[in-house]
């Protein structure tokens, strides 16, 4: 086996230099807990490097070009940033053979030019495939389709990218077949699609690191309880059968209408996951409210508490490479748009660093706080 760059070597040297350096937003003991200003608080940058860990954000590419205040909290707190859409399949190649490579190339010139790197999502998603592609699939079983799909994404981009989501979302407890999700993949080519596209993967990308990414593994219910067992499983076989797995990416979205979060839960299925060899990445972490009632703080508050309950259970562990959250401000969220946000008058969901005005609430502190906890 070729060696792995180890999660220090995604954030490349260029992040690693020491911070320049905000002061750290410290609370004085007893005072009250004003929300942190720009000014005041620390970079989350700099909080995960100190760990050697990264932090980074999913961002689109016209979102970075066309706010300012977007690419100001980018600048400050992320070493890594994830094309929210622009790597999915239906986003590369919408129509057969049409190649849109421009929001994806616009993404890596703008981190290469701030010393940050980009992680991959995704390689292939049943949501994320175009409606060409998942006919052809279902009809003709030819596998020849995925492989170039796989060849043309990773030789274009595994020599910038170093992370990537190969498989997104494989795992469903419910409808499944066992515990696999009767996705388009799954039902073209069987439940072994999952081994064969690592192994493709490997071979066009053999210094990236391989990661199945999935959601569902949080809290304290029949679901989640069995979508955390059936990510262990599929790790263990995937090992078992020496496919070129490196690590799990939690997605982390957050919902506090769950019920408090399975600490023994989570902690029980990422030492598993470790022991199993592989690192995990939280990938796309953000808290879903379950109640807009309250004021901006409190509900702030919830979101904070929640995210620092998770983070200090999860990077206890050194084998966690990084944070990413799935986006950084309220205003692009997609916990803001249809379904999830019910009608146009809705209220924004709080779920992120920083407020719809680029302000950074107290989800940003608790980030702050958590990464820079000693595994
Ligand atoms: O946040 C993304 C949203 O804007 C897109 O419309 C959608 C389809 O491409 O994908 C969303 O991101 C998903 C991610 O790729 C996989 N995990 C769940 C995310 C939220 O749906």
């Amino acid at each position: 086996m070729s060696p792995r760059p180890s999660r220090r070597a995604l954030i490349g040297a260029a992040a690693l230099t020491p911070a320049l350096g905000l002061a750290a937003w410290r609370r004085p003991e007893g005072a009250p807990l004003d929300p942190p200003t720009m000014t005041t608080v620390a970079t989350l940058a700099d909080a995960a490097r100190a760990q050697g860990r990264y932090y980074g954000a999913a961002v689109r590419a016209e979102q970075l070009r066309e706010n300012a205040g977007l690419r100001a909290a980018v600048l400050r707190d992320c070493q890594v940033l994830t094309p929210e859409i622009h790597l999915k399949w239906n986003s590369l190649e919408w129509r057969k053979g049409e190649f849109n490579f421009a929001p994806v190339d616009d993404l890596l010139a703008f981190s290469q030019r701030h010393g940050m790197e980009v992680r991959g999502h995704t390689l292939l998603w049943d949501q994320g495939t175009p409606g060409w592609a998942r006919q052809d699939m279902l009809q003709r079983r030819d596998w020849s389709l995925m492989s170039g799909h796989l060849e043309r994404v990773l030789k274009r981009y595994a020599p910038r990218i170093t992370d990537w989501d190969v498989i997104n979302e494989p795992i469903d407890t419910e409808a499944g077949a066992a515990g696999l999700r009767r996705n388009v993949f799954h039902q073209a080519f069987g439940p072994t699609y999952i081994e064969r596209v690592l192994e493709e993967a490997r071979a066009h990308a053999p210094q990236a690191h391989l990661v199945i990414n999935d959601y569902g593994f949080e809290y304290d219910n029949p679901v989640d309880q069995a979508r955390r067992k059936a990510i262990v499983a599929l790790a263990r076989r995937l090992r078992a059968s020496g496919a070129p797995l490196d690590g799990i990416g939690v997605q982390a979205h957050l919902d506090l209408s769950k019920g408090p979060l399975a600490v023994e839960g989570l902690r029980d299925m990422t030492r598993r996951l470790i022991d199993e060899g592989l690192e995990v990445t939280i990938t796309e972490l953000d808290v879903k409210e379950s109640s807009f009632h309250g004021s901006a703080a409190a509900r702030d508050q919830k979101v904070a508490d929640e995210t620092r309950r998770y983070l200090e259970t999860m990077l206890a562990f050194p084998q966690v490479r990084g944070v990413v959250t799935w986006g950084l401000s309220d205003r692009f969220s997609w916990l803001s748009e249809p379904p999830q946000r019910l009608h146009a008058d809705a209220p924004l969901n709080r779920g992120l660093p920083y407020d719809a005005d680029y302000r950074p609430k107290a989800m940003h502190h608790a980030l702050s706080e958590a990464l820079r906890l000693t595994a």
